[in-house]
C-alpha cells in the first residue's frame, strides 16, 4: 500500500475477565505471506484495563431520566457550563458541569451514538436514552427518533446497545475513564 504508510489491517476488540490487568501483544508475520517487495515492521501493544463507560453521567450511583437523561440531551444541544446541570443533577451527583463535559467528550461519541448512525444527536440518541431510562419499550422506544443511516434500527439492538452502559458510578469513583484498550487499538505497518 504505497500511498498510504499505516494502513489499518485489522481490529481486535478483547473482553476482559474479572482479575484482568494487562498483557502485552506481539505481532509477527510469516514473510512468504508478504506481498514482493514488503517487510513486516511489528511493534508490540500493551493492552490495559479500560473502564467501561456508564449513563450514570452525573456520577450519583444510578442511571436516571429525569437527571442523566436529560444532561446527555443538554449536552448534545451544545450547553455547556452551568446550563447543563442546572436543576437536573440527582442527589449526591457530580456538580461540576465541566468534568461532565471532559467525560462526554470523551466517552460520548461511543456511548451516546444509540442509534449507531456514526454521530450522536439530542433529537435521536438523546431521546432514546431519555425514553429508556422512562422505561419505554419496543416500538413506543424507537418511533421516530431512529437517524437516517443509523445501523441499530430496532428496539432489541437500542436495547443491546444500553446494556453495556448501565454500570454506575461506585461510591469514591469519578467520572474519569483510565487510557485503556480502545486507546491502545493500533494498526500495525506493512512497509
Ligand atoms: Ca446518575
Ligand atoms: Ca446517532
Amino acid at each position: 500500500m504505497p500511498n498510504n504508510p499505516n494502513p489499518t489491517l485489522y481490529t481486535a476488540n478483547f473482553t476482559a475477565l474479572p482479575g484482568f490487568e494487562g498483557t502485552q501483544i506481539n505481532f509477527s508475520a510469516n514473510p512468504d505471506d508478504l506481498p514482493a517487495n514488503s517487510n513486516f515492521a511489528p511493534s508490540s501493544i500493551a493492552l490495559t484495563l479500560r473502564t467501561q463507560p456508564t449513563l450514570d453521567i452525573d456520577g450519583n450511583g444510578a442511571i436516571d431520566a429525569l437527571t442523566d437523561g436529560l444532561v446527555a440531551i443538554r449536552y448534545l444541544f451544545g450547553f455547556r457550563g452551568e446550563t447543563l446541570t442546572k436543576d437536573v443533577v440527582g442527589e449526591g451527583a457530580t456538580s461540576d458541569p465541566s468534568e461532565i463535559v471532559t467525560y462526554l467528550d470523551e466517552v460520548g461519541d461511543m456511548m451516546l451514538d444509540i442509534d449507531g448512525n456514526g454521530t450522536a444527536g439530542a433529537l435521536t440518541d438523546g431521546i432514546l436514552f431519555l425514553r429508556h431510562a422512562l422505561g419505554f419499550e419496543d416500538q413506543a422506544l424507537i418511533q421516530g427518533v431512529i437517524s437516517e443511516g443509523a445501523t441499530r434500527t430496532t428496539a432489541e439492538a437500542i436495547n443491546e446497545h444500553l446494556q453495556s452502559f448501565l454500570g454506575v458510578v461506585s461510591e469514591g469513583a469519578t467520572l474519569t475513564t483510565v487510557p485503556g484498550i480502545n486507546d491502545q487499538m493500533q494498526s500495525f505497518d506493512v512497509l
